[in-house]
């Protein structure tokens, strides 16, 4: 087996970026590319489980793609394109349903709280979307694949299903098993209005969440609104387990200062929430603002950013070819 390393990564292209991608995903994905080859992609096909108009889709396609260059990923280092240019995406993925198994696509639970209480009117592709997650990173030999905690039942599966083909098809190692890289602190940013669930490009409320693309005056206006608490700030951690809305606004500001979330505990006892949410929008404005203002800059040239995504496409194709030739052969396909 090779020893190289290699990153995957997805984003869907299903509206605004947000605080919960750049915190759990992409900042991920901008150190990495300085240690490791990486390829990241814009999930279109992954978009459609679910219906999509199609011209915001095209739209959101390359508003993702300026949000990746705005964040900080190198089209020079990292290889980044959108799903659907590189056919062997939806190839690999039909193999790979015939070797996933629906017992275990049952148990996803992303899907049960995306196909909501009527599951019999849920696309199919919503069903499978784990095993096309699988042939995403497989198609690559990905070893490494940076997502947030809520992705983590998915790429377990993808474990499951490289293991289950190298074993079918009598050939250890053929496919690595891939890593997950979760963000420790910071693996699932909530929703602003509501902490039990995790912040959102599809929630309906904008007040859920902050977008890449929000000024300082929408930032402070979303953290004024943010569900907090009435009692002022404890001293320890432990007496925020029954107030996830005020967790979330701490750990939110403990990820923007680089401190941990017991120092800005500690910190901030005895302090209003109002206090915790001027200084928190501050930080957010500092950080968040200018990779808006990039996004909204490369927005402006298209036909730029469709460049980015053919070059990658060319990049990608080559090495998805390759595997896949190998993959045929391995299943007996001519
Ligand atoms: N709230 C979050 N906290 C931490 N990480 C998150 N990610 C998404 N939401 C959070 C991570 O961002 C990467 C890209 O996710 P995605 O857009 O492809 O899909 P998603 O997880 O389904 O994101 P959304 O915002 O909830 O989209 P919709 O509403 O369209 O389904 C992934 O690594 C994900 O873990």
């Amino acid at each position: 087996m090779s020893n190289k390393k290699l990153v995957f990564s997805g984003v869907q292209p299903t509206g605004n970026l947000h605080l919960g991608n750049y915190l759990g995903a992409l900042k991920n994905f901008v150190s990495l590319q300085k240690e490791m080859e990486c390829i990241y992609c814009v999930v279109d096909l992954h978009a459609i489980t679910v219906f999509q108009n199609p011209k915001n889709l095209y739209d959101n396609v390359l508003e993702t793609t300026a949000s990746f260059l705005a964040t900080g990923l190198n089209p020079d280092k990292s290889i980044i394109f959108n799903q659907s240019s590189v056919s062997g995406h939806a190839e690999l993925a039909w193999i790979l349903n015939c070797v996933s198994r629906i017992g275990w696509l049952n148990r996803m639970t992303q899907f049960k709280d995306k196909a909501g209480s009527d599951k019999e009117k849920a696309s199919v592709g919503l069903y499978i979307y784990p095993n096309l997650m699988a042939a995403d990173i497989l198609l690559y030999k990905a070893t490494h694949v940076p997502v947030g905690a809520d992705q983590k039942q998915h790429l377990e599966l993808s474990r499951d299903i490289a293991q289950k083909f190298n074993k079918d098809f009598n050939c250890k190692d053929f496919f690595p098993i891939p890593e997950p890289l979760i963000p420790k602190n910071i693996s699932r940013i909530m929703s602003l209005r509501d902490a039990t669930k995790k912040m959102s490009k599809s929630e309906e409320s904008d007040y859920s969440r902050i977008n890449l693309k929000d000024t300082a005056d929408d930032i402070n206006k979303k953290i004024k609104k943010a569900k907090s608490d009435s009692n002022s700030i404890p001293g320890e951690i432990k007496s925020l387990e029954n107030k996830p809305e005020a967790l979330n606004l701490l750990t939110i500001y403990s990820e923007l200062t680089n401190k941990s979330l017991e120092k800005i505990v500690s910190e901030m006892a005895g302090k209003e929430y109002s206090f915790l949410k001027a200084k928190l929008a501050e930080v957010l404005i500092s950080e968040i603002t200018p990779v808006g203002k990039e996004i909204q800059k490369l927005l402006k040239d298209k036909s730029y950013l469709k460049k980015i995504l053919k070059k990658g496409t060319e990049k990608a194709n080559i090495i998805a070819e390759e595997n896949l030739k190998n993959i045929r052969e391995k299943v007996g396909l001519i």
